[in-house]
């Protein structure tokens, strides 16, 4: 029986196809990872593993702060009282976003109504 004949090789053609596409799929990796770190440090708060993240926030007077129920397993309760500015998120399913209007300037503490180690400062100027 005779040995089989080793696989051609790639064409030159397909050698640079290859690279164009993880070129391409790293592009989009980086515009993702760029997002993230958008959403990150502007108005999305995730709070995993029972964790406002992240602790501390400065935003706009009317600025939205979405706080983002991404445990997989908890429900989360964020919640403000204070003398000028007051939410109640209600209880937030796993996978929800709660969006928040901070209508007043001030420094606000943000505390989770389940979790009480949960706790967010949010200066709105
Ligand atoms: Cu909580």
């Amino acid at each position: 029986m005779a040995p089989l004949a080793p696989p051609p090789s790639a064409s030159p053609r397909s050698r640079t196809v290859v690279p164009a596409a993880l070129a391409l799929a790293l592009g989009l990796i980086c515009g993702l990872i760029l997002v993230g770190d958008l959403e990150a440090a502007g108005l999305f708060v995730s709070q995993k593993g029972r964790a406002f993240q992240p602790g501390n926030l400065a935003i706009t007077r009317g600025e939205t702060v979405t706080f983002v129920n991404d445990d997989s397993d908890l429900l989360h309760h964020a919640f403000v009282e204070s003398d000028s500015f007051n939410f109640d998120s209600g209880d937030q399913e796993p996978g929800s976003r709660t969006p928040v209007v901070f209508t007043e300037r001030g420094t606000f503490q943000v505390l989770c109504g389940i979790h009480p180690k949960m706790k967010l400062v949010v200066r709105v100027n």
